[in-house]
């Protein structure tokens, strides 16, 4: 059956399904759902749009970041890989060099970047939007065909932390099968001392109809729910811990909150000229990032939420050990 449509055809009936997601997701909704029916082994937000993509899993293929002084070249891979969403379940993703979220591209201001996307998916064109670049996107945010290449160049003249993502249509279904991550462009100069981590927020949805109705399955920090709960991340008493965090969505805003602590400075999309000091939770939009610096007075065992607590309870939950 996949190899009834031509592959083009494939992308236009993709295009012309976008459309009528509403009538796909209504169809999809209003199926025999029997109560006791077992979970798909593979969750697949796609649905009716997929109905010509069989899930693929092909190998990890990791970004490659070359630095000759501010010369820098990256070469990114897009693919569709099989990622654990939550303990037992998987989900049919579509991504940057196989993980959800993508690397964390870390630059320095005023660095010149040559990107190359590498379009390993057989299936799909995507693309790359990069919200740390200020170029045209009708001439750089365009459709890589399969197994074709393109190459973008932009100076990284903005320190911040931004989001990037696949921008082929439809661009709610590519964000939301977890084409997306982060890039943190550092100002010049030494940075605040203690660790960096980038948690990157977003949403899994089971349907087509979830996700244009804003009913994610899981809310979860870097891909995973609940993965720092067994994990945890680590800090020191007194001794600042950067975040750097996107909120990728694609559709719900971050209200980002330590519990047991005060958030020591908030830099909107990670703007060194916007300092913010003293603030209890930060509101991050969908496409936004922030940089947050927290100081832990005491040793113990923190959470870091969106304390939108219907997210919390998808998954969207870590934890910091912070020790003596
Ligand atoms: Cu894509």
């Amino acid at each position: 059956m996949r190899g009834t449509i031509t592959r083009p055809a494939r992308w236009l009936l993709l295009g012309a399904l976008a459309a009528g997601l509403s009538a796909c997701g209504t169809a999809g909704a209003t199926a025999a759902h029997p109560a006791a029916a077992a979970p798909p082994a593979v969750m697949d937000s796609s649905g009716p749009m997929n109905m010509n993509l069989k899930p693929l899993n092909q190998p990890l293929r990791p970004m490659t970041l070359v630095r000759n002084g501010n010369q820098v070249t990256i070469n990114l891979y897009t693919e569709q890989r099989i990622v654990t969403v939550a303990p037992g379940v998987r989900f049919a993703a579509w991504t940057f060099d196989g993980t959800v979220p993508g690397p964390v591209i870390h630059l320095r201001q005023g660095d010149d970047v040559t990107l190359v996307l590498h379009n390993l998916d057989p299936d799909m064109p995507h693309s790359i939007d990069l919200h740390a670049a200020q170029v045209a996107p009708n001439l750089n945010y365009v459709d890589v065909p399969p197994g074709q290449s393109r190459t973008i160049r932009f100076v990284a003249s903005v320190p911040g932390v931004f989001m990037y993502h696949c921008a082929t249509q439809p661009g709610l279904l590519h964000m939301e099968k977890g084409m997306y991550g982060a890039v943190v462009v550092d100002p010049p100069g030494p940075t605040a001392g203690g660790p960096e981590y980038v948690p990157v927020q977003s949403e899994f949805y089971d349907s087509m109809n979830s996700l244009l109705n804003g009913a994610p399955t899981y809310v979860v920090f870097n891909g995973e729910a609940n993965r720092y709960m067994s994990a945890p991340l680590h800090a020191q008493v007194g001794v600042p811990v950067r975040f750097a965090v996107v909120n990728a969505g694609p559709n719900d805003w971050s209200a980002f909150h330590v519990i047991g602590a005060i958030l020591d400075t908030v830099q909107p999309s990670g703007s060194p000229d916007t300092v913010f000091h003293d603030l209890q939770t930060w509101t991050i939009a969908p496409g936004d990032g922030a940089l947050i610096t927290v100081v832990f007075r005491q040793p113990g065992t923190y959470k870091f939420v969106t304390h939108a607590f219907r997210d919390v309870d998808k998954g969207a939950e870590g934890s910091v050990l912070v020790s003596d």
